[in-house]
């Protein structure tokens, strides 16, 4: 029979019944579905050590009823959560020390702990756990920081200020007789790379958007001992961003232009919205304070944030006689769309400045 681990990190709960808690739900369904042996949780499960004393009771319910276990690594967020012995549940297994590993049906979970390392300190944790980890054994790292390997930004944290938390390299676990490390800290999204050794290093993406920054539908991963990780797709909250460039001269209703567009996005997907180029209000009767209003009822609960409506009307432009000839003449030119488009938003803002300023 296969031994699956589902994987996850950086959930950051905050209160019962949010989106968060929901994508928790939701993992615990799913892991439920595909008849995990565990879900791992690599660090920041709670936002904050605070949150955990008051989700604690709530969360023993979600997981009594998940069927499997629930290996806990504590992160930077909630490294103190855990510290007192407190009660998750019967089948929640917290990783607390890093030289004791958890064990699930004969795989060890190893995992290391909320401590802020140093590079230099941490690669010397992890030769000290390559001399402990059984060869002969089934063994897995759970680890919360960042991977120096790869470019980041700091943004792809979440918020975490300036600090680099427990820093590592990817070869910093070559030595270790691991097929996976299990990773979290890095919101981003699902990213995996090689391990010398054969094995991989792992981080799923937050499972539902913490920050605006966290763009595109969230995932977890779905992994089979001996395989490689697979991407499970979530359907929580998530950021997309969404440009509507509005054309003076078309003739479609520029609301039902942002109809479509939303009706094309999953229902759980927040919209960061910029609308821009030009309309004629006159011919459209509407205005641009109509317009963005019309907008924003449109998009509803789905706007992140007030939306960029950087759009303008001008309508004094487009009915000017000059402009017309313009446009007139330019036609005749017969020019591919591309072109004669460029040419005419040249010649919009030559107009705007004249008649505009
Ligand atoms: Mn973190």
């Amino acid at each position: 029979m296969s031994y699956k681990v589902l994987h996850t990190a950086d959930l950051h709960l905050n209160r019962v019944g949010d989106e968060r808690w929901l994508a928790l739900e939701q993992l615990v369904a799913l892991g439920r579905k595909e008849g995990v042996q565990a879900l791992a949780i690599a660090g920041d499960l709670f936002d904050s050590d605070l949150r955990a004393q008051e989700l604690r009771p709530y969360l023993r319910r979600v997981f009594e009823s998940a069927g499997f276990e629930v290996v806990i690594l504590p992160g930077n967020h909630d490294g103190r959560a855990y510290q007192g012995g407190f009660y998750f549940g019967e089948r929640v297994r917290v990783i607390a020390r890093w030289d004791e590993p958890v064990n699930v049906q004969g795989v060890y979970f190893w995992g290391l702990p909320y401590r802020p390392l140093k590079r230099e300190e941490l690669f010397a944790r992890l030769r000290e756990l390559s001399r402990l980890m059984d060869r002969e054994k089934s063994n897995l790292l759970l680890y919360h920081g960042e991977l120096l390997d790869a470019f980041f930004s700091r943004y792809d944290f979440g918020d975490e200020g300036d600090e680099r938390y427990m820093p590592c390299r990817l070869h910093y676990f070559d030595s270790l007789p691991v097929a996976y490390v299990l990773a979290g800290h890095f919101h981003n999204r699902f990213a995996v790379w090689p391990l010398k050794g054969g094995g991989c290093f792992v981080y799923p993406g937050s499972p539902v958007a913490v920050t605006r920054r966290e763009k595109g539908c969230r995932k977890a991963n779905l992994l089979v001992l001996g395989e490689p990780p697979r991407e499970l797709v979530l359907d929580t909250l998530y950021y997309e961003e969404m440009e509507l460039e509005l054309d003076p001269f078309a003739e479609a209703d520029p609301a039902a232009l942002l109809q479509e567009r939303l009706e094309r996005l999953p229902p759980r997907a927040k919209v960061l919205l910029t609308v821009k180029g030009f309309i004629n209000g006159s011919a459209l009767k509407t205005g641009e304070a109509e317009l963005v209003k019309t907008f924003k009822r449109l998009a509803g609960p789905r706007l992140a944030g007030e939306g960029e409506f950087l759009f303008r009307d001008i309508r004094q432009v487009l009915e000017d006689e000059l402009f017309l000839e313009f446009r007139e003449r330019l036609r005749q030119k017969d020019y591919p769309p591309e072109k004669s488009g460029a040419i005419t938003e040249l010649a919009i803002r030559a107009f705007m400045d004249v008649l505009l300023s």
